[in-house]
């Protein structure tokens, strides 16, 4: 069995607190994958005086310099794919094709990023004074502090660390302790492309870990994804240290099917949508607004489909939904499944755990389709982070995006229409932070901003270009030639 270890100032190491915790397989809980650090505040503290320290001279390596680090980064993720994907599958569950994916979003993040080494674009603008130069240019802010989520145990922390690093800051990276062989994976590679000692250091751990990297003075920035619940923590821990804070929290997102609305295509996006990943993204489409002149014949042939998903090991072929990641997570559905029958919702398909024969040893759950489900129920409401998918009625476009933005989250939403009025409609009165013309709610790519509004977010955005105004911020800079005082607004 395999110990995995911190990785502190360019060193793999033990935690201080001498203690472990287990890394299962959510598809068959005796597969033990590994023992990881259970590490202590003082192994954040250490790990982050080391990226201080490193901070003095990676800030001046020049960013193209850095990008052909990040370059040969993204060679070694793009050779390893395939290895890296089974190690995924085998610690959080979603399928081999979906891991590829996560993967493969790692690696054209990094890319992306990597690129930016020779663009990060200032403004040069005419000084309202003779002989004057005026411009500005990112600067990186110092240590930067990165908590990540299960779900995309490397494509997230990609989207956080590689756009930290080609800006110029060191990183103290702490993943879920559900993924942590997936952080260990990644920061493998970052320290075979040459990222130097302390720039990059890896804790893993729980909750009093993140609350040390997002209380300690020497962090500047803290840029999180998870639940909305622990993400008012962090924001509250970091607040007195005035220290920026990026959060990426829940949703609970919408696709509105117009009456005009391709239904074949409709189902597939509704199945893909609302079933990838086992429901465990926060771009999951968690609830279908369906208008009332194709509501049958939309949950009929929505349910059919659902019900010949073949739930299993998503490392065996054939497989199209794989566990949920933890008894916890499987838990929480099955409590959602009680909350939407006792508030009135009609059980369409699925709402048992899976718990017998190949099951047995996981974390498995039925696709689960709750119709007649009223806007302001709880399963319309709450972000379940499963395969549940609540299908509500409509009788115009007006009232679905009514419906659409009622919670209180603003993530991601989608229409199927085949009419551009409606679309644009929907496009512009939707209050999300992404938004889809006849494809679901999932399926962001690397290269245009990704985040939401209302409680999904704090107003950020990372992915693109986005992402550099987290992990850098300006300096406007004047040079004046003139040899004489000058004073702006005064000597016109
Ligand atoms: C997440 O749901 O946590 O758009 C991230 C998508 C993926 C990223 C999802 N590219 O669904």
């Amino acid at each position: 069995m395999s110990t995995y270890h911190n990785f502190i100032d360019g060193k793999w190491t033990l935690s201080r607190s001498g203690t472990v915790f287990e890394n299962r397989n959510p598809a068959d809980r005796d597969d033990l994958i590994g023992v990881f650090q259970q590490s202590s505040p003082a192994d954040a503290e250490e790990a982050l005086a080391a990226a201080a320290r490193a901070y003095r001279s990676w800030r001046l390596v020049p960013a193209p310099k850095r990008a052909e680090v990040l370059f040969r980064a993204a060679q070694i993720i793009e050779q390893r794919k395939e290895a890296f994907a089974r190690d995924m599958t085998r610690e959080m569950g979603k399928v081999l094709e979906e891991t590829r994916g996560d993967v493969q979003e790692a690696v054209d993040m990094t890319y992306f990023m990597a690129g930016e080494g020779r663009r990060q674009y200032g403004q040069t603008v005419p000084s309202e004074l003779r002989d004057k130069f005026a411009m500005s240019v990112r600067q990186p802010l110092g240590v930067c502090s990165v908590i990540t989520p299960w779900n995309f145990p490397m494509a997230i922390p990609s989207w956080k660390i590689v756009p930290a690093l080609v800006c110029g800051n060191t990183v103290v990276f702490k993943p879920a302790t559900l993924t942590p062989l997936s952080a260990v994976n990644f920061v493998k590679v970052l320290e075979e492309a040459g990222v130097p000692p302390g720039v990059v250091n890896l804790v893993t751990g729980g909750p009093d870990v993140g609350t040390r990297l997002s209380t300690h003075d020497e962090v500047r920035v803290v840029s999180f994804t998870g639940s909305t619940s622990v993400g008012r923590t962090v924001n509250q821990n970091a607040a007195s240290g005035c220290k920026k804070v990026h959060l990426e929290m829940g949703g609970k997102n919408v696709i509105m099917l117009m009456e005009d609305a391709d239904l074949d295509l409709a189902v597939d996006g509704c199945v893909w949508g609302g079933f990838g990943t086992s429901g465990q993204r926060c771009t999951a489409a968690s609830r279908v607004v369906v208008h009332e002149r194709i509501y049958d014949a939309f949950l009929e042939a929505f349910s059919a489909r659902v019900r010949s998903l073949r739930v299993g090991n998503g490392a065996e072929s054939g497989v199209d939904m794989g566990p949920s990641v933890s008894e916890a997570q499987r838990n929480t559905v099955q409590e959602y499944v009680r909350i939407g029958t006792h508030e009135g919702a009609t059980l369409v398909t699925g709402g048992r755990a899976l718990t017998t024969g190949a099951w047995a040893r996981g974390w498995f759950h039925e696709p689960t389709i709750f119709g007649d489900v009223h806007p302001r129920m709880r399963i319309a409401q709450e972000e379940i982070f499963g395969p549940v998918v609540s299908v509500i009625r409509c009788r115009s476009l007006d009232e679905a995006i009514a419906i659409g933005n009622d919670v209180p989250y603003g993530l991601s939403a989608s229409i199927y229409t085949r009419d551009i009025n409606k679309a644009f409609t929907a496009m512009r009165d939707l209050y999300t932070g992404i938004f889809y013309v006849n494809a679901p709610t999932i399926g962001a790519e690397v290269h245009l901003p990704f985040g939401g509004t209302k409680t999904t977010g704090n107003g950020h955005r990372e992915a693109g270009t986005a992402a550099l105004d987290v992990f850098s911020e300006w300096k406007s800079i004047y040079l004046d030639f003139s040899g004489r005082l000058q004073r702006a607004q005064i000597d016109t």
